[in-house]
């Protein structure tokens, strides 16, 4: 062997996302990153997605790793990468591992007096990576051929192994280097197991804690899906035979349609039953939760004490003791096969539950609402759909759906960034099955942050269905604190869809206002295969769920506590 390979560190890198499982990847262009770009588009597995900012090439990821496991976004220096950093704050508080790829100086220019374009104008260039490490697990800067495999290898592993996104900056004129051949795929995909002592001894204590427990409930958290035991949960469910609540960020993640679901648990503005449920049972146990003021709806409604045993993805904590280093999954299955049925919830629950009175048909000429704005979405949601929830009020009203199982639900509670939902959506719909149907639940306020993004759907001719809930405001801001400031300029929303159309697209853009024409556009909507179809529906202003109004008044009074006395 003479050293030489194929490779070089772009194509190194591809072979590396192709190996986790990506079929895309996304890019925004920018001199510092074009020979990369050109070294990826070397791997015919792998096709480059086309954003019109960075800040929605990482959202896009984002939203492509919530369906995919993974994802990647490849931007220019600083003036890119800064936007993007705002995306991959979110794939962190998200837990998604998103791998944000840089193109980066010239290396021959670190450490000298060359000043550079697309940097703060001083000597160093240091200063983004600085940045990265504080927002993602692992950050490398690559500017050297023969570093580039074992740099690129280890924050792709820890990004998977972590579930949150890593950083890889690579010098321009590196790129196109050649280096070594990439090893077996195990190595970056390979997980540490469980630690089985300390796993025995967990189980062991779980166990106990049950034995003194005649009604405990199950919360499933948002986590759980990052931790890979969304089908431990439910072994363990049943095992029990207790109620199981779902936190709002988690909806969809333990199956609706499942007899053990009681709906979801969010304090004051819970799924109705649910809250009787938790406030009834004797006993928590809260799978891979994030308690924070939104979840806990103002820290009214924090599950903890001696009663609370939280299993999150990698460490299980209950009356003073914590297991560290185990997987979640692991100790769900260990922990179902030791458990005694405990049905005193699913007993109390079917004693309470009463019919929720459906929400009756509006005359199709009236003015449209809320309710009947939601009771038409409900019926186009199948077992092969996917809801996408902005920030707003499409939270309350979306968490309110009824998802039969298979449907999936997509929120970003713990980042909050309105405008998330456009550019993820795109990016779910680049991974996402040809037979699944994608809807967006928007509001005006936030579609005005990303509304580019459309225009890529057009694109690649992608049919997903906007509900763009116009309601001339942030009402969301208005429930929590109001002002002039929750006042916006109002858009033509679906005349902007003809804008991105131009001369090619298939993108459909409707307006309606009364029940009729809602259902009229849904139809439309739903024979629209070559394009997305956003339906902007026009509410009043002050027409919110009583859940929003609840909930914002208990934010408001949590976000205006006043500081401790000195
Ligand atoms: O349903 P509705 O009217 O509440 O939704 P809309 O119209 O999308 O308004 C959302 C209003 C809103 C703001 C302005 N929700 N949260 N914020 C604060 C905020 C500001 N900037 C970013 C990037 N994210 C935020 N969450
Ligand atoms: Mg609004």
């Amino acid at each position: 062997m003479n050293g030489e390979t194929e490779y070089t560190v772009g194509t190194y890198l591809a072979k590396r996302l192709q190996d986790i499982g990506l079929t895309h990847h996304f890019a925004v262009a920018g001199d510092y990153n074009l020979v990369l770009l050109d070294q990826l588009l070397k791997n015919k597995n792998m096709e480059q997605v086309y954003c019109s900012n960075e800040l929605n090439c990482g959202f896009s990821a984002e939203g492509y790793a919530r369906d995919n496991g993974a994802a990647a976004a490849v931007v220019t220096f600083s003036v890119g990468a800064l936007s993007a950093f705002d995306a991959i704050g979110g794939a962190y508080a998200e837990n998604l591992p998103v791998i944000l790829i840089v193109g980066a100086p010239n290396s021959n220019d670190y450490g000298t007096n060359h000043l550079l374009h697309h940097t703060l104008g001083t000597h160093d260039f240091s200063y983004q990576l600085e940045m990265a490490k504080q927002i993602t697990c692992a950050a490398v800067s690559v500017t050297s051929a023969v570093n580039a495999p074992s740099q690129i290898d280890h924050a792709i592993r820890t990004a998977l192994r972590e579930k949150k996104p890593a950083y890889i900056e690579i010098s321009c004129n590196v790129a196109g280097l050649s280096c070594a051949a990439p090893g077996p795929a195990s190595s970056i995909l390979s997980d540490i197991p469980s630690d089985l002592n300390t796993l025995n001894a967990a189980v062991e204590a779980a166990a106990q804690f049950l034995a003194t427990k005649e009604k405990p409930v199950l919360l499933i958290g948002s986590k759980l899906r990052a931790a890979g035991a969304e089908k431990e949960a439910i072994q363990l469910a049943e095992a029990l035979g207790c109620s199981v609540t779902v936190m709002a960020a988690a909806k969809s993640f333990f199956p609706e349609d499942h007899p053990q679901y009681v709906g979801t648990y969010w304090g004051e503005v819970s799924s109705p039953g649910a809250q009787e449920i938790v406030d009834w049972s004797d006993s928590m146990i809260c799978l891979a939760p994030i308690f924070n003021d939104y979840s806990t709806v103002g820290w009214t409604a924090m599950p903890e004490g001696p009663n609370v045993m939280i299993a999150d993805q990698k460490n299980i904590r209950m009356f003073g003791y914590e297991f560290t280093d185990i997987h979640l999954r692991d100790f769900l299955t260990a922990l179902a096969k030791k458990v005694e049925k405990r049905p005193a919830t699913m007993i109390e629950y079917k004693r309470i539950k009463y019919n929720l009175e459906s929400v009756k048909e509006a005359r199709q000429d009236a003015k449209l609402m809320r309710t009947e704005l939601f009771r038409q979405i409900q019926k186009v949601v199948t077992s092969e759909t996917t809801i996408f929830a902005e920030t707003g009020d499409s939270w309350f009203n979306g968490v309110a759906l009824k998802l039969p199982n298979g449907a999936r639900f997509e929120s970003e509670m713990q980042w909050g960034h309105i405008g998330w939902s456009i550019p993820s959506v795109f990016g779910y719909a680049v991974s996402a099955a040809q037979n699944r149907r994608i809807i967006s639940l928007t509001g005006d306020g936030s579609f005005q942050l990303t509304a580019q993004e459309v225009a890529q759907m057009i694109r690649r001719k992608l049919p997903v269905i906007i509900f763009l809930i116009n309601n001339h405001g942030y009402t969301i801001e208005v429930e929590i604190h109001d002002g002039p400031y929750n006042n916006i300029k109002n858009w033509d929303y679906a005349g902007l869809v003809d804008a991105f159309n131009a001369e090619d697209g298939k993108g459909l853009g409707l307006r309606v206002e009364t029940g009729g024409e809602l259902s009229n556009a849904i139809k439309k909507a739903l024979v629209n295969e070559e394009g997305p179809t956003l339906i902007e529906c026009v509410i009043d202003r002050d027409d919110c769920s009583a859940e929003l109004i609840s909930w914002g008044h208990l934010v408001a009074k949590a976000n205006g506590r006043l500081p401790h006395a000195q």
